[in-house]
């Protein structure tokens, strides 16, 4: 039987290069044999999309509930073209995913949404088979030419949002790194040279590009 496309997470704290590593692993994939299709979460281009952007550039408000709701809709609106395009074969490579999802809107304090109510909506969503988190220190963030606009760029924050990486990172990797059904979780120091980063990822990745044979999962089912 012909093996599936895999499927490749990666998160990061903002100003963590995510953007650069994404888009620099998309041309090394592109050059290979095998289809590939990036998708980049949130995607702004859907009616939740533009929801969600003019939420994030403050031009409306919206209930933390609410909007977390969206995030996850929005992940939703597009699983079943993902999950299609990997039985296809097609690798799928995801900027951003549900483990934004629940670290962000966990962090905000004043909502006090819990941990569990955040991974909820989550739950069901094709499941990556590798994630690399892309980790760096919310002060050296800062000093790579400071954050942007929209909300959630602030220190203070970016350290909370870390924490709740951290956990779902530790989750995720419980078992020898390999969750049951969470796939590969790996932290990279995403303060390293962009050529080094690079180097790292092709290395985890690498080895997924003839395709996977193991059934795919569904997130934390
Ligand atoms: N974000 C992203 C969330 O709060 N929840 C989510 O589910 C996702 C996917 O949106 N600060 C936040 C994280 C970012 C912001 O992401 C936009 P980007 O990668 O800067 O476009």
């Amino acid at each position: 039987m012909a093996k599936r496309g895999a499927f490749i997470v990666i998160e990061g704290l903002d100003r963590s290069g995510k953007t650069t590593q994404t888009g620099r692993l998309l041309e090394q994939l592109e050059q290979r044999d095998r289809p590939v299709q990036l998708f980049k979460f949130p995607d702004r281009t859907t009616a939740i999309g533009k929801m969600i952007d003019g939420y994030l550039r403050s031009q409306s408000d919206l209930d933390d509930r609410a909007i977390h709701l969206l995030f996850s809709a929005n992940r939703w609106e597009i699983a079943s073209t993902i999950t299609n395009l990997l039985a296809s074969g097609t690798t799928v490579l995801a900027d951003r995913y549900a483990f934004s999802g629940i670290a962000f809107s966990a962090s905000k304090v004043t909502a006090g949404l819990t941990y569990e109510w955040c991974r909820s909506p989550e739950i069901g969503l094709p499941a990556p088979d590798l994630t690399v988190f892309l980790d760096i220190d919310p002060e050296k963030a800062r000093e790579r030419g400071g954050y942007g606009d929209e909300r959630y760029e602030k220190e203070e924050v970016q350290k909370r949002v870390r924490g709740v990486f951290d956990r779902i990172g530790k989750e995720m990797g419980s078992r020898a790194g390999e969750s049951e059904s969470g796939g590969r979780w790996v932290t990279v120091d995403a303060g390293h040279e962009k050529d080094i980063v690079q180097g790292i990822i092709w290395r985890l990745v690498e080895p997924l590009m003839n395709g996977v044979e193991n059934p795919l999962m569904r997130l934390w089912e």
